[in-house]
């Protein structure tokens, strides 16, 4: 273990320390132009913190919050001690931007050596990080722990298959860190050039960033003949290394010392009673730059109650299984349908109705959107609506990093809207 003294805690002595560092967190909450406006609402001393229980006064953070925060409102600390910033993928950037201290950067990185520790790699490993390194938290995160672990770190990034291919050849990758989808693409394009990736050295895969499902996972570890290993997180709580699948791979740690967990039922805002599957909503119980409390994921799961066989004591969360809000992952990319909606609005041309189809075509997710446009259009030139076309594919490539095939329907051509429209059809198998 990275760290057996922390990973093996008592769940008592665990609590008492989880309840030491709420406070400590709640009172760094408090020089935020954001939580201090909420302690004052909500009549809460951070001073008389004294049990977990006194977080359910508090209310709920969302996204929303962070964007209405924009840039600093949730920052704590002077801007000489913030190091380092990242952005959650897939938005125009006035959203979720987090910022860290040289001591959060520390903690984050050590918490991925702990959980690559977990998995079982070790500083004779080689780890090809093909996840993004842009403002994505995967690529960074990750980076980090696997340096501070003492594997040799390759910085691939993501994409660029050829690439990818040689590195692994050349300097014997053992280890990777990619998203499910790409893994599955991958492997067809080792195939296609006559490589046979059971032979690669790649024996392990850290997996996340996006939904996969337990028949995915076996999948790609028999077509590269590895150990598949589940990552968890988020950018609002740092990015990978909230939770993560140990040896065992029977659900993810997810690191109590660092995150206090809470599950809701997504409705109603309660607690539910452990084992029950619902929201997952973490408090950060030790970022310097931005505090974070009571952040509802979205996320849906359950608290495995019973203990590992690894000895591990921090609980385990099962795989997720999906978001309470209509966010969709696509390549990585995070997008929400109303980011599409308003670009697609903003073209005059564009009718009433649209539907956003989700593919999966050679282990690459596709996004292809229906746009019924105004019926005028239909009378003019056939090379206007190719441009027209180029316009909505490239203000969707600037504006959400996504690259969408786009179909232009007359009026009347997609189901009407009875209801709830059903703009979103997923047709990926994940
Ligand atoms: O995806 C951080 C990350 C990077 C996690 C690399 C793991 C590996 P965001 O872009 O903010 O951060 O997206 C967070 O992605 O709320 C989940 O809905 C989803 N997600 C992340 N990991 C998994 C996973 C990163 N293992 C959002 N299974 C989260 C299912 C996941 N969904």
């Amino acid at each position: 273990m990275w760290n057996r003294e922390l990973e093996t805690i008592s769940r008592k002595d665990l609590e008492a320390l989880q309840t030491k560092k709420l406070k400590t967190a709640m009172e760094a909450a408090a020089k935020t132009t954001y939580y201090s406006g909420v302690f004052r609402e909500n009549g809460i001393d951070p001073a008389k913190i004294t049990t977990l229980d006194h977080l359910k006064d508090l209310p709920f953070a969302t996204k929303n919050d962070l964007r209405l925060s924009y840039p600093d409102g949730m920052v704590a600390v002077p801007r000489s001690e913030i190091v380092r910033m990242h952005a959650s993928s897939g938005t125009t950037g006035k959203s979720t931007v987090i910022f860290y201290t040289m001591n959060d950067i520390n903690a984050w990185a050590d918490l991925l050596a702990r959980s690559m520790v977990a998995t079982g790699t070790t500083r004779d490993d080689v780890f090809q990080n093909m996840m993004g390194y842009g403002l994505f938290t995967g690529g960074l995160g990750l980076h980090y722990g696997a340096e501070r672990l003492g594997c040799m770190v390759i910085p691939s990034a993501s994409g660029n298959s050829i690439r990818q291919i040689q590195l692994m050849q050349d300097f014997g990758t053992t280890v990777i860190h990619i998203t499910p989808s790409y893994a599955l693409h991958l492997v067809e394009e080792i195939r296609n050039r006559g490589i046979d990736p059971r032979g690669l050295k790649v024996k392990k895969a850290y997996l996340g960033a996006e939904p996969y499902s337990e028949a995915t996972r076996d999948k790609i570890q028999d077509q590269w003949d590895m150990e598949a290993y589940n990552s968890y997180g988020l950018s609002e709580l740092n990015g990978p290394g909230v939770a993560f699948d140990c040896a065992h791979r029977c659900g993810m740690h997810l690191w109590e010392d660092c995150y206090y967990m809470e599950v809701i039922n997504p409705e109603t805002g309660e607690r539910l009673p452990e084992g029950e599957e619902g929201e997952l909503v973490l408090t950060h119980l030790n970022r310097e730059a931005m505090p974070m409390l009571r952040y509802r994921t979205r996320d849906l799961t359950r608290v495995i109650p019973e203990p590992c066989k690894c000895g591990r004591t921090h609980r385990r969360i099962e795989r997720i299984k999906g978001r309470t809000d209509d966010m969709f992952i696509i390549g990585g990319v995070n997008v929400f349908p109303s980011q599409i909606e308003t670009v697609l609005m903003d073209v005059p041309e564009v009718g009433n109705n649209y539907q956003i189809v989700l593919e999966r075509e050679g282990g690459l997710d596709r996004i292809h959107i229906k746009v019924e446009l105004r019926s005028e259009m239909f009378q003019g030139d056939l090379r206007d609506l190719d441009r027209l076309k180029k316009r909505i594919v490239e203000q969707l490539r600037s504006l959400i990093v996504v690259t969408a095939r786009i179909e232009l329907l007359e009026p009347g051509s997609l189901p009407p809207s009875t209801g709830k429209a059903v703009r979103v059809v997923d047709n990926r198998k994940i």
